[in-house]
């Protein structure tokens, strides 16, 4: 096992419940099966590399505060190399399946195009020896599309063509090198893509373009052979005023007027979600009725700021209905859930990596399990079913099949004026999914 970086941490035991160490598992047991699959095979742990290996701690108003041990080494190249065995370390010490990375994260831009191609070439080979001695995946891989100047007024979305090129480029690189590392998914988040005001901006134009610049994406997919899945993220702002992407609908909406339904799935982030207004519940659920449910970024945004925290998920009741969900769209793969969350700018030492994503492992593998006994149990499920009963049969049943409209449903409510409803007993459904926590 690899032991270079972090030599005081062993690989994270299972303890079970009654432990009070950190860094054990009291719920995560990889083996263990939850109905017909293992909890490995169930929940699909991805470690994000901009938040736990590049990320800084540094926010707005502060300065860097993570304590990391390849931060001594000052040459970029080795440092980027550095990065990538701690990478390996964390995932096996964790047992974490999958990683996930945007290009610029793991290699260093260079002078020009050329220059940061090779240095991304360069790593991306140690990466590949790294994932054959180590058994460990790439769930998915993505471009960096908003942090450098150059996408100032977005990339697919820029009113400048250069950019645009620019753009085209490095995401044919990153899914050439998604593809040459076995990546099983490739996510396209357009942080840059929207707009700042309305007042300079040509919308028509820019959706229309990233409508092309996806088709170009889906066709060089193909020329490569690369048959992982596509899934685009929505956000609804942050950094810009308005993400075209906003949520799951709007994505829909857009997939399916540039054509693009048939090679895209949605990965839907849960404080993107609140951002958006909705639940995580609601952008996954939405996702499931209309068959696009891809992958999911597991992290928690704090209900009471607008922005995006992205913590680490420790709210055991928050996690139960995203997993309802996953449950009932018979799970996630080739999807799985990456902690797109980095640790609180005061948690800022090394083994709090671990003890930060122990703490959300946990809480996904109880969750899961209060998911999956709830769902078995089908106290929820009898009821809905059940509250929706007069579709069965009669008129119900008769608009269900689209044998009716406005003149026999008239005819129908002038016989039977007199309504009856029955309550939707919401507290009382509350009070049993609480037995199951
Ligand atoms: C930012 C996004 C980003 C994507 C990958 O808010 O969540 O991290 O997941 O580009
Ligand atoms: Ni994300
Ligand atoms: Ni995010």
């Amino acid at each position: 096992m690899l032991n270079e970086f972090f030599p005081e941490i062993p690989k994270i035991p299972y303890e079970g419940p009654d432990s009070r160490n950190p860094l054990a598992f009291k719920y995560y047991q990889p083996k263990k099966k939850v109905g017909d699959k293992t909890m490995e095979e169930h929940l699909r742990f991805s470690v994000a590399y901009w938040h736990t290996l590049t990320g800084t701690g540094g926010d707005p108003f502060g300065v860097a505060t993570n304590l990391r041990p390849w931060l001594s080494i000052t040459d970029p190249m080795a440092q980027a190399a550095a990065r990538m065995r701690a990478c390996f370390e964390i995932l096996e010490k964790l047992d974490v399946p999958f990683f996930c990375f945007h290009d610029r994260d793991i290699a260093p831009e260079g002078a020009t195009l050329r220059e940061t191609n090779r240095n991304l070439d360069t790593i991306v080979e140690q990466a590949r020896e790294l994932i054959a001695s180590t058994g460990k995946k790439l769930l998915w891989g993505t471009a960096c599309l908003f942090a450098h100047p150059r996408y100032v007024h977005g990339a697919a979305t820029s009113c400048n063509a250069d950019v645009y090129a620019y753009a085209a480029a490095q995401v044919k690189k990153a899914i050439e090198v998604t593809h040459s590392l076995g990546g099983q998914n490739y996510v396209f988040w357009g942080g840059r893509e929207g707009y700042d005001s309305l007042i300079n901006t040509d919308m028509g134009l820019e959706l229309d373009n990233l409508g092309r610049f996806l088709h170009m994406a889906v066709d060089y997919a193909k020329e490569i052979g690369f048959t992982g899945q596509f899934l685009i993220e929505p956000k609804p702002m942050e950094p810009t005023a308005h993400q075209y992407d906003s949520d799951v609908e709007a994505c829909l909406n857009f997939l399916r007027k540039y054509d693009l339904l048939p090679h895209f799935k949605i990965n839907i982030e849960q404080n993107h979600a609140i951002l958006a207004g909705h639940t995580y519940q609601h952008e996954i659920y939405t996702a499931r009725i209309n068959g696009v449910l891809g992958s999911l970024d597991a992290n928690e945004g704090a209900f009471l700021l607008g922005w995006d925290t992205d913590q680490m998920a420790t709210n055991l009741y928050e996690a139960i209905f995203p997993l309802y969900e996953v449950l009932k769209a018979g799970g996630l793969a080739p999807g799985g859930l990456n902690f797109d969350a980095k640790l609180r700018r005061g948690s800022f030492e090394p083994d709090d990596i671990f003890i930060g994503h122990v703490a959300a492992m946990d809480t996904y593998a109880r969750a899961l399990e209060v998911a999956h006994r709830l769902l078995e149990s089908r106290e929820l499920e009898d009821f809905v079913q059940d509250r929706y009963a007069s579709y069965r049969d009669g008129i119900g049943a008769k608009i269900v099949r689209g044998e009716v409209g406005f003149k026999e449903l008239e005819a129908y409510a002038l016989e039977h004026d007199q309504i009856t409803n029955r309550s939707g007993r919401r507290e009382m459904l509350e009070a049993i999914v609480n037995r199951y926590l």
